[in-house]
């Protein structure tokens, strides 16, 4: 389904209320820690072109953190450092769109430290009506731009995992295991008869990537950019496939994961067949929950599947990348496909594995062309 509402309109018509920022009630007791970055200019400033390849020495441009601003609640400050955004020589499982590696270098900011909740998602719809795309009646007339003939998936919804799946015999056709559900939303994330009582320090799922923005609006935010995101991640360790070392021996310390045969047999030893709560599992180097799954995250990033290899080409350092201009991917070439990032609970071993620092996706922005669920990031403009 293809929505043209802008985002910053509910119902198509009254303007969001944008929330203060530094405003933030207090949601739950530790599990629920939330964000807001830095809109001030510090230390020089933020760049002027913000993708455009520098060479000039690093420290002294990149933003630093002004020792007068603490951290927001629920906030940690990155710095600001280069990295190799992309894939490392010791992931066995790389795929050609995280290559070739390149060096990148991003500002520091402020950060989420989990990801958004059902009960901050919730203060937002209550305090702004926002409809989201999971719940308007389909657009046609949009959808015809998207889909090719014989389409059938018109009524509002999303897509969940098969019950009880016996066999695949493809294992390349997701649809052996994914099906369309009318009726599926963020609060009722299952289907219908489903709700998320009880589940208010679970991140929120099925958010369109125009909700996401939305919602980082309203909170005085916004989605952070595939190369922030990536170094966000990685936290200073270089060369490393995962967050925190090179083996997957540690993955149910720091991840809730599909465990087991995907999508057949999932034995559950991390206590979580579908969402855990946030803060649940290990953070990273700097103290950023589940940014390996539990669930996918958007990036403000087009999906291009030449864009790292432009990045490469120009020979240089870039700083603040901000995404390729428009998105492009040969397989899926009607639609308008973003980054997503970190994986989801029925992330394993032998399916997806996105739980990897250089994991990407190609997402499409609407839900239900979506495999999955998703949750924003975000930090301050
Ligand atoms: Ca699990
Ligand atoms: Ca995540």
């Amino acid at each position: 389904m293809v929505s043209t509402v802008a985002s910053n309109e509910i119902d198509g018509n009254a303007p969001l209320k944008k929330r203060p920022l530094f405003k933030r009630d207090v949601l739950f007791i530790s599990l629920v820690f939330f964000v807001h970055g830095c809109t001030e200019k510090v230390d020089g400033g933020h760049f002027e072109n913000k993708s455009k390849p520098v060479t000039e020495p690093l420290f002294g441009v990149l933003v630093t953190q002004l020792s007068s601003i603490e951290p927001p609640d629920g906030m940690v400050w990155i710095p600001k450092n280069m990295y190799d955004q992309g894939a490392v020589l010791d992931d066995w499982q790389v795929m050609q769109h995280e290559k070739p590696n390149h060096p990148v270098a991003v500002d520091g900011l402020f950060m989420d430290i989990h990801e958004v909740t059902n009960q901050e998602f919730a203060e937002f719809m209550g305090e702004t009506g926002y409809v989201t795309v999971t719940k308007r009646k389909v657009d046609c007339e949009e959808l015809k731009k998207q889909v090719l003939p014989g389409n059938e998936l018109l009524q509002p919804g999303s897509l969940l995992l098969k019950k009880n799946i016996d066999a695949i015999s493809n294992p390349h056709d997701c649809f052996q295991w994914w099906e369309w559900v009318t009726g599926v939303n963020w609060k009722q994330h299952m289907g219908p008869s489903s709700n998320i009582n009880g589940k208010e320090n679970h991140p929120m799922v099925h958010i369109a990537y125009e909700g996401s923005h939305a919602y980082c609006h309203w909170a005085g935010k916004r989605l952070l950019t595939e190369a922030e995101w990536e170094y966000a991640t990685r936290a200073n360790t270089k060369d490393k496939v995962y967050f925190w070392g090179n083996t997957v021996d540690a993955l149910e310390k720091y991840a809730n994961t599909w465990q087991g045969d995907f999508p057949l047999t999932n034995t559950i030893e991390d206590g979580f067949e579908k969402s855990a709560p946030v803060g649940t599992f290990k953070p990273n180097g700097f103290g950023l929950y589940d940014m390996s799954v539990n669930v996918w995250e958007w990036t403000s990033d087009f999906y291009n599947t030449q864009y790292y290899q432009q990045l490469k080409s120009s020979g240089a350092l870039t700083l603040n990348p901000t995404g390729a201009e428009k998105a492009f991917n040969a397989p899926d070439p009607l639609a308008s496909e973003r980054v997503t990032k970190g994986g989801s609970y029925l992330c394993s071993e032998s399916c997806c594995a996105s739980y990897r620092l250089s994991s990407r996706m190609a997402t499409t922005e609407d839900p239900p062309w979506n495999i999955r669920a998703f949750a924003p990031y975000c930090h301050q403009k």
